[in-house]
């Protein structure tokens, strides 16, 4: 597995900038939630040490990471965030359906992000086990929230510099 040798959390390869000036929306699935809300505490809470400001992080709830696709679309609809994390578990083990999910997942986020110009990321643990999954929530291989908060502020930032130049 591609994280096997890499912490989520360690961001030491990378510069994270100021969130300061930045609107984020949060949508995290609730299949999984002893899982996916400790990814929603890394998210929130590495935005806020970067200095996003309370007010400016909208959380919403979604029934599963299939819906996360429909959640980030309703919010870049109705505001004009700078980033949009989407946070999901899903094991295989007790996924019949994974790869129908997995795929209808990681296509309809990237398809919701083209379609509003918008950064939506990616912040969906996709693994063998329950396992595996708290490795990444906090565990041995750091929190997928934290790395999911890092990339939307360095994506946010990459379209604030392209705008102001
Ligand atoms: N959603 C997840 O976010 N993670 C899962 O591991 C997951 N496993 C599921 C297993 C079964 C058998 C079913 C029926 C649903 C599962 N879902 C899971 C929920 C899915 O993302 C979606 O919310 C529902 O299928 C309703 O569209």
């Amino acid at each position: 597995m591609a994280t096997q040798f890499k912490n989520l959390s360690d961001f030491s390869h990378t510069t994270i900038p100021s969130a300061a000036n930045f609107r984020f929306g949060i949508v995290t699935a609730q299949w999984n939630a002893e899982i996916t809300g400790v990814l929603y505490k890394g998210a929130y809470d590495l935005l806020i040490k970067q200095g996003a400001a309370p007010e400016n992080i909208t959380s919403v709830l979604v029934p599963g990471s299939f819906e996360l696709v429909s959640g980030a679309d309703i919010l870049l609809s109705k505001h004009p965030f700078d980033a949009v994390i989407c946070l999901g578990c899903v094991i295989q083990g007790e996924t019949p359906h994974f790869d129908y999910i997995c795929n209808a997942v990681a296509n309809g986020i990237a398809n919701v992000s083209i379609k509003h110009n918008k950064p939506v990321i990616f912040g969906v643990l996709t693994t063998l086990n329950q396992e595996q999954s708290l490795d990444r929530a906090g565990g041995k291989h750091g929190n997928k929230g934290d790395e999911a908060a890092a990339t939307a502020i360095l994506m946010a930032d990459l379209g604030y510099n392209l705008e102001t130049k």
